[in-house]
């Protein structure tokens, strides 16, 4: 009796290690988490199921070189953008995800939300511009104006929050301790992994890339 009660409880024990085991493999294996250990401006942390914030221009540089949606208009709002990529190696879909300013937020109303449908291929890259009609490859990304107004990146400081299909928001990027007016964009460097640092100084004389790497080759 007690070596079949004994018997019970290791071959109990072995099944909740094998659900726990199974578990914590399911867990991570369509996932490749990005850890943002070299931060110095500590503005963001995107840790979060390979969907990563990579580059974002609050400030177009002025004359035609600022016309980052390749529109042929150099618009300080329409040409501001964010862009994203799955660098995990399964598709994500972040239909219903949204993306808020800071005035934005405080009132709940989106300045984008990506439409039903929208899903990341592994390694795909996603671009939301402020506005205008985007133009161009984008290293073959998924490409958006924004929906709802345009983005909003204030200059002078402003916080980026990015909510899933659920309102809850998974993770924020603050502009605030970049803002030096830079006429270029803030990407991290290297791609995906880096701290946040002007374009120029990671790919000399390229101000920003929407939709591809540094230097311009596709995720
Ligand atoms: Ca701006
Ligand atoms: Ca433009
Ligand atoms: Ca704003
Ligand atoms: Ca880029």
């Amino acid at each position: 009796m007690r070596i079949k009660t004994f018997r019970k409880f290791i071959l109990s024990s072995l099944f909740v290690f094998i659900l726990f085991i199974s578990n914590q493999c399911s867990k991570t294996e369509d996932v490749v988490p990005i850890e943002d250990t070299t931060n110095q401006t500590d503005s963001t942390v995107t840790i979060y199921y390979g969907f990563v914030l990579n580059e974002v221009l609050y400030d177009p540089p002025g004359g035609s070189t600022g016309d980052a949606n390749g529109d042929g208009v150099r618009d300080a709002n329409d040409d501001e953008f964010v862009e994203f990529v799955n660098s995990s190696e399964n598709s994500f879909d972040i239909s219903g995800y949204k993306l808020f300013d800071a005035d934005r937020l405080a009132t709940n109303t989106p300045n984008h939300e990506f439409p039903s449908n929208t899903v990341l291929s592994p390694g795909q890259a996603v671009v939301v511009f402020g506005g205008g009609t985007p133009n161009g490859s984008f290293g073959g990304s998924l490409v958006f104006a924004s929906s709802g107004q345009v983005l909003n990146l204030n200059n002078s400081g402003d916080v980026l929050t990015v909510k899933n299909s659920n309102d809850s928001t998974i993770f924020t990027f603050n502009v605030t301790p970049l803002s030096d007016n830079p006429n270029e964009s803030y990407t991290r460097f290297p791609d995906l992994y880096g701290s946040f640092t002007q374009h120029d100084s990671a790919s000399t004389g390229i101000l920003f890339s929407p939709g591809t790497k540094v230097d311009g080759s596709s995720f």
